[in-house]
């Protein structure tokens, strides 16, 4: 199934002093550099400086989840958006590496409650890989870095209400704290207070 992605729900306001990274694999190094410029499109698109992306580059896709555990580790950011290009070879490499890859980026999204999000690519062919790279079937980095900033609008809308209450999710949104950053800076993340949910259905404010 060719699978272009819904088109995610911009966000619209600036995400203020937040700060994201960007982690992308070396490996076919020349599609990946298109998954970054689609990133780095959506981050600046939802008003993000120079001065809060960064982009950190790793070997290759396995690599991607102990550098997103890193960064996420310093509490500095609000969100990190892993992007890489794995392509099926002779042998099953292909999967150990995707397989990993997928599941420890899970891994840092719930181990540190910074939003980490995935935006690597699992292609058959180098052709199948380019159009998912800015081509017919969209760009998984820009997606990705979509669905961070999302991620990370939403966990500050669910830490206004339980800091403030009810009067703090009329309020205007405060916009300079990150969320993610001040989660991890307390230190580790409770999985149920993570997947609790707020306390009306998301989008009724
Ligand atoms: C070794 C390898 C292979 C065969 N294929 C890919 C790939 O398609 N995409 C990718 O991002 N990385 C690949 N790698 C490299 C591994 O991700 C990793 O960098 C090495 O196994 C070293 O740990």
């Amino acid at each position: 199934m060719a699978g272009r992605a819904p088109k995610l729900r911009r966000v619209a306001r600036s995400p203020g002093s937040l700060r994201f990274a960007i982690v992308a694999a070396r490996f076919n190094e020349r599609i990946t550099q298109r998954l970054v410029a689609g990133a780095l499109q959506a981050l600046r698109a939802a008003r993000l400086g120079p001065d809060a992306i960064e982009v950190h580059w790793v070997p290759g896709s396995f690599e991607l989840p102990q550098a997103a555990s890193h960064l996420a580790a310093t509490g500095r950011y609000a969100g990190i958006v892993c992007v890489g290009v794995v392509i099926r070879g002779q042998t099953p490499h292909f999967e150990h590496v995707a397989r990993e890859a997928a599941s420890g980026i899970r891994q840092v999204a719930l181990a540190t409650g910074v939003p980490t999000t995935f935006g690597l690519i699992t292609a058959l062919s180098e052709e199948q890989a380019w159009e998912r790279a800015g081509g017919e079937v969209g760009n998984r980095g820009e997606e990705a870095a979509e669905a961070a900033l999302q991620m990370a609008d939403w966990i500050k809308s669910i830490r206004d209400r339980g800091a403030g209450g009810e009067r703090a999710s009329r309020g205007p949104a405060r916009v300079t704290a990150s969320a993610a950053g001040e989660r991890t800076r307390r230190g580790h993340v409770r999985l149920s207070q993570a997947t609790r949910g707020p306390r009306r259905p998301h989008g009724t404010r």
